[in-house]
């Protein structure tokens, strides 16, 4: 493969300086104007100017305009037999920041999304403790609250690139991610009201739901940073999070996540349920499976350019950007290679990285027509480096689903298309 870069970088302030003050095809579109003459979108009057647009109240809770359409959750349809027990895909391609708006989140149901009202909500804690208890949702609000940002993953997310690239979009191979601000109660808080008796090792979660999801969690994570969550980016859950109330494990599977919580067993041992024995375990290069994988490990990917988001502006400035994020921590530094790993350059991560939620990161730089095998490559604040598809393969084989979280290639061409491509 050949890659060619540009040795000495212009400042990109001067370049833009240079584009407007001079020539109008530098920038492929953009200087069009000045090339045919005036632009009538400046100089001659518009349709939305001449007369009024909507008062207040016209969508009283708004959506997203018309021409944003296409950022829309998308499920690919030979993945699972119904959508009734499927998944669905984030369209991280399109959207900046780190927060998901709850309305384009990806949504993984066991037995479809229910409606349930917080009038009929109801959690029960039971169990080893010392006082069984049932909490109603007015019950949960009157509780010392918390308010915490963090990401969900599906463990199978990017489960279909195992054998080699399969989706053509960031929003299929990485989709399966979403980032929202929680606010809700420390289940730490509602296990101590109940009392959880020594013997109390696990607590075993389900929902409300037909598939009930059960998930059984150590003690110590139970006590440590959970939340029974009942508002999710400042507003209620939606009914496909978990309305009206879901449970948060931070840095932890996407499954442990149960939706339409209601009830907690503390107990001595794990239940050693469907979702924790037949799913969601890892399959290994010799044959066996790996239990009890929780944590999702740092894992980063390129979401602009993608093949969803190709270059379209012609030669010149370019931004990179994609997001980072570490079950175990912080992200602390994201490289970016355009030659597919062999030499790297670090991003510029728009924030600090904050425990257990994205990252977002950027990579200012000039674009010329050259190819490009964009990768990024997340370390997070234990050390931990995020490794390529390769290296994942030695231990787990290739008839592994879960935890999938190797280094992922886009390769961009030279009229700016891109193509999900192996390079390991
Ligand atoms: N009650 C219940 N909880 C559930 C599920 C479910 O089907 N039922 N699916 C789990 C799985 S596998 C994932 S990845 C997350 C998905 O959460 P989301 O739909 O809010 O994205 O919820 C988890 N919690
Ligand atoms: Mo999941």
């Amino acid at each position: 493969m050949t890659v060619r870069f540009t040795s000495k970088k212009p400042s990109r302030r001067a370049f833009l300086k240079g584009t407007l003050a001079s020539t109008a095809g530098v920038m492929a579109g953009a200087g069009a104007a000045n090339a045919a003459g005036p632009d009538p979108l400046i100089t001659e009057k518009q349709d939305w100017a001449m007369g009024t647009g909507d008062g207040v109240d016209e969508t009283p809770y708004g959506l997203p305009i018309q021409f944003e359409g296409d950022v829309i959750r998308r499920n690919v349809e030979w993945l699972t037999a119904d959508t009734i027990s499927s998944i669905n895909f984030s369209p991280i391609h399109a959207l900046d920041g780190t927060i998901t708006p709850q309305g384009c989140a990806f949504e993984r149901h066991h037995s479809g999304a229910i409606e349930l009202r917080k009038e009929d909500f109801r959690l029960m804690i039971n169990g080893l403790v010392d006082t069984p208890l049932v909490f109603t949702y007015e019950d949960l609000e009157r509780f010392p609250r918390v308010n915490k940002t963090f990401f969900l993953e599906c463990a199978a997310n990017t489960g279909m690139e195992w054998a080699g690239a399969q989706l053509n979009g960031a929003q299929f191979t990485h989709g399966m991610i979403h980032n929202m601000e929680y606010s809700g109660v420390s289940l730490r808080t509602l296990l101590e009201e109940a009392g959880v008796k020594p013997e109390g090792k696990w607590v075993y979660v389900e929902g409300a739901d037909a598939s009930s999801n059960g998930r059984s969690i150590p003690i110590e994570k139970a006590l440590d940073d959970c939340i029974i969550a009942f508002k999710a980016n400042g507003e209620a859950l939606r009914k496909e999070h978990g309305y009206p109330v879901r449970l948060v494990v931070p840095g932890w599977e996407g499954n442990m996540w149960v939706k339409w919580v209601r009830r907690i067993e503390v107990k001595e041992i794990a239940v050693e349920s469907r979702e924790e024995t037949s799913k969601y375990t890892d399959t290994l290069e010799d044959g066996t499976a790996r239990k009890w994988t929780w944590v999702m490990d740092a894992k980063s990917v390129v979401t602009s350019p993608s093949p969803q988001s190709p270059i379209k502006h012609g030669h010149g400035p370019l931004v990179i950007t994609g997001l980072a994020w570490s079950g175990r921590g912080a992200i602390t530094r994201v490289d970016v290679s355009k030659d597919g790993g062999k030499t790297w350059e670090t991003a510029r991560l728009a924030n600090p990285g904050q425990p257990m939620a994205l990252t977002r990161f950027y990579l200012d730089t000039e674009w010329n027509g050259e190819e490009m095998y964009l990768q990024s490559r997340a370390m997070d604040e234990t050390g931990y480096v995020q490794p390529t598809k390769n290296m994942l393969r030695e231990i787990r084989g290739e008839n592994s689903v879960y935890h999938n979280n190797c280094i992922q290639t886009w390769w961009v061409k030279a009229d700016g298309e891109a193509e999900n491509v192996e390079v390991s």
